[in-house]
């Protein structure tokens, strides 16, 4: 799924480009990575996830705004707003309109293979890209990092292996996320962050477990695997009481 999703990707950036779009803001984005280090606590970031390639719709009906604003109020350290269209149904405006509502810091959660989509999230409202490793090459993700650390954003670098893990370290990543979920295949284990964390946990870096966490018991089991923050979607998005399961 994830060569489909960038090889559509690359179309809407062509056509972002042709449109000749220039994005112009001049805004200091809110650090997450400040908040985690001074935090004592486990973080969480919410994730606002209407549908997805594996698990279809999931909200639909969801109002990103109030369900953002549940997140916040009830103690989400970030927001992540999905921002695909064609595969996860978010949009930029679901981004733009939960940024003027909240003001702990925003992930805009996309597939990123151009500057152009940095600009776009800069001047939307976005404090946090996101860079999937295994979606992009060395000279690729070190250009877009240094263009994101250029506006002052935060990075989440995405890895799901050994060698990713590598290559996000490598790069100095500060913040690096481990999707539990393979992209590849959709196999979803919370053991991906336990083993990667057994050999990669003492390095200099806030790590993020993603996607298939539903309990307490699996938050639990990610902090003493030395998660210091979790990215919940899917939980969350179908909860009954989601000021409850925030706080949970
Ligand atoms: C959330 P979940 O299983 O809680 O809904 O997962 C998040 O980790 C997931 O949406 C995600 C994602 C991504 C989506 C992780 N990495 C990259 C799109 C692109």
């Amino acid at each position: 799924i994830l060569d489909k999703i960038m090889e559509k990707k690359r179309e809407e950036v062509s056509l972002l480009k042709q449109a000749g779009l220039s994005y112009t803001a001049d805004r200091t984005p809110v650090s997450f990575y400040d908040r985690v280090i001074a935090s004592k606590t486990m973080a969480l970031i919410a994730e606002v996830k209407r549908a997805s390639p594996s698990k279809g719709d999931i909200n639909i009906g969801v109002n990103p705004v109030e369900q953002a604003s549940t997140y916040a109020e009830n103690g989400a350290d970030a927001v992540s707003v999905l921002t695909d269209t064609p595969f996860f149904k978010g949009t930029m405006d679901d981004l733009k309109s939960v940024k003027e509502n909240i003001s702990i810091p925003v992930l805009n959660k996309d597939f990123i293979m151009d500057e152009v989509q940095i600009d776009r999230a800069y001047a939307s409202g976005g404090d946090i890209i996101l860079l999937i490793a295994a979606a992009l090459n060395d000279e690729e993700m070190h250009r877009l990092y240094r263009h994101s650390k250029e506006y002052g954003l935060d990075v989440l670098v995405e890895v799901h292996d050994e060698a990713e893990m590598e290559r996000a370290l490598k790069m100095e990543a500060n913040i690096i996320g481990i999707n539990n979920r393979d992209l590849r295949t959709f196999e979803t284990s919370l053991t991906t962050t336990e083993r990667l964390l057994r050999s990669y946990g003492k390095e200099n870096a806030i790590f993020v477990s993603e996607s298939g966490i539903k309990t307490q018991e699996d938050a639990i089991r990610l902090k003493e695997a030395g998660a210091k923050a979790l990215l919940v979607g899917e939980t969350l998005m179908r909860a009954g009481n989601v000021a409850e399961a925030v706080r949970s």
